[in-house]
């Protein structure tokens, strides 16, 4: 059986805690992402062979991109209750970022989603939906990203980072 995984940004662990205590303060009900699974996805692999890992983690050691700051202050819900909070501009770094790893990959020969990149950080799904929800707004410096496993642990998904790699200053 391979291993179930995606490049992804994970939210800075302060950060992370103030949006999941904002999310909670909003009730609607569903089922939230833990603060510490907080994470923007970069690019979905799926079930992959873990004898690709090598491969993978050459893809991602030759990204040069950048640090930058990510304003996270657009909210979404989506018909089926998805809650999703991302950029209403994203930076030109995140793009970059993105952009570089989805050409490596695409090279390898790794499938990926066709639909355009939205970035957004997943807070909870299936909620209750609620319209006029004002939009938060919180900042974010992005040092990293990683390479994740996603598991279910039962409980829910827990998100596992492998590997992770610093972005330029
Ligand atoms: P979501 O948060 O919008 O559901 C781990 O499952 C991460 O990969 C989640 O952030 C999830 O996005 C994303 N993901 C899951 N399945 C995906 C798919 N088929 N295509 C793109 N992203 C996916």
């Amino acid at each position: 059986m391979g291993l179930r995984l995606f490049f992804g940004i994970p939210l800075p662990h302060r950060q992370a805690e103030i949006i999941a205590a904002w999310r909670d303060s909003l009730t609607l009900r569903g089922r939230p992402v833990a603060a510490s699974n907080l994470h923007l996805t970069l690019a979905f692999l799926g079930d992959q062979p873990a004898d690709r890992l090598a491969e993978l983690s050459e893809i991602a050691s030759r990204i040069e991109a950048s640090q930058f700051s990510l304003t996270l202050d657009r909210l979404t819900i989506s018909h089926h209750g998805l809650l999703a909070l991302g950029p209403a501009s994203p930076p030109s770094a995140l793009l970059d970022l993105e952009s570089q790893l989805r050409e490596g990959l695409l090279a390898c020969g790794y499938p990926l989603d066709t639909r355009e990149f939205w970035p957004h950080v997943t807070l909870a799904r299936r909620c209750l939906i609620r319209p006029g929800l004002s939009a938060p707004s919180y900042a974010c410096q992005i040092e990293r990203f990683a390479l994740y496993q996603s598991i279910n642990d039962g409980r829910g998904m827990a998100y596992i980072p492998l590997l992770h790699w610093l972005l330029g200053r």
